[in-house]
């Protein structure tokens, strides 16, 4: 409980505007690669709709998920101690660094060999209907990140449309999926104020394909360090970009930063899927999308020395910031 007050007292009278200017790209239209090009530039955060994934194949996955998270918290602490690393169901830890949050997640490797063993895990009877619901969604989650790198490509004018996309084409990419239960906190009835399910951090991936039930919580942080909400939209996708996109593009591309706060009568359940390379793959600014003259402002790294880095951090810390370059320094010099 004291987390909690914790908590409260830091989020009261924080109270950010609806931001209903997202980016909200109609995929179906010839204008959307520039459009989508503007938003990454801008927000580094949109909404595609005309995606062309059925609504049952999100609703179908989402009840599935909800009939493990509607479980006993006993069997789902089994299922968590049971876990023989961080994959699985996990409850109010988020981060290695003891990140904290008021939320509930199955996480899984995007490869159907993780999507079978955790199906296992989690049901020990009749896996194959969450694993058949997770394969789905996710090869179609996977097909839409493609779909949108490959239109982002086009419309940076790069000739090879998969420069993004073939990062997480691969056997071997380290692509996550992760779905958060946010159960509601009724606690904070009493106390006109939220309460954070996953604190502020960028997503370190390429690019995440985000999809909620009808229920608000999440916020971005805009250019100028304000914070607002997103209205909720169950039938549309939100495409984050990552840190590994904003490192390719050399900065034009912008990794938002994001959170989530709970409701007070609400669950809200979300469902990512997170993009990434091979753990050996490098990734460094794209010298094709620099200008002449234009610095590298980030040192090239590989995704497993990313990682690494990632895990020795808190979630709130700019966690880019060790691998950029001191580019005025340099000049200086
Ligand atoms: C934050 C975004 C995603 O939820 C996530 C998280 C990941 C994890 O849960 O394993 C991380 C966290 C997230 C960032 C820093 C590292 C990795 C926990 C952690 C301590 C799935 C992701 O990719 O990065």
């Amino acid at each position: 409980m004291v987390v909690l007050v914790d908590q409260i007292s830091l989020m009261r009278n924080q109270k950010p505007s609806l931001f209903s200017d997202i980016p909200s790209i109609d995929l179906s239209k010839p204008n959307s690669k520039s459009l989508l090009v503007k938003a990454c530039e801008e927000v580094g955060f949109l909404k595609v709709t005309n995606h062309g994934i059925p609504l049952e194949v999100m609703d179908r996955l989402e009840s599935e998920a909800m009939k493990f998270f509607s479980l006993p918290q006993l069997d789902k602490e089994q299922a968590e101690a049971a876990r023989p690393n961080r994959f699985g169901y996990g409850n109010k830890i988020i981060g290695g660094n003891g990140d904290v949050g008021w939320v509930e997640y199955l996480l899984l490797q995007a490869n159907q060999k993780s999507i079978s063993q955790i199906s296992h895990q989690l049901f020990k009877e009749k896996p194959d209907v969450f694993c058949s619901a997770a394969s789905d969604y996710i090869s179609s989650v996977k097909k839409l990140a493609c779909d949108v790198l490959e239109l982002l490509a086009d419309g940076l004018n790069i000739q090879q449309r998969t420069i993004f996309s073939k990062h997480f084409m691969g056997e071997e990419n380290d692509s996550l999926f992760r779905i958060n239960h946010y159960p509601p906190c009724p606690e904070l009835q009493a106390v006109d104020c939220n309460l954070i399910g996953f604190g502020e951090h960028t997503d370190p991936q390429i690019v995440s394909v985000l999809r909620s039930n009808n229920t608000s919580g999440l916020q971005i942080s805009l250019k100028d360090g304000t914070w607002v909400s997103v209205p909720s939209d169950q039938t549309s996708f939100f495409i984050i970009v990552g840190d590994a996109l904003q490192v390719m593009t050399n900065g034009r591309f912008r990794s938002v930063k994001h959170r989530v706060l709970t409701s007070r009568a609400k669950s809200r359940v979300s469902m990512i899927y997170f993009g990434a390379p091979a753990l050996r793959e490098r990734i460094a600014p794209l010298p094709l999308l620099m200008a002449e003259g234009e610095k590298s402002l980030y040192k090239g790294f590989t995704w497993s020395e990313y990682m690494e880095s990632a895990f020795k951090t808190r979630l709130a810390d700019n966690r880019l910031g060790a691998f950029e370059k001191n580019v005025k320094l340099i000049d200086e010099i």
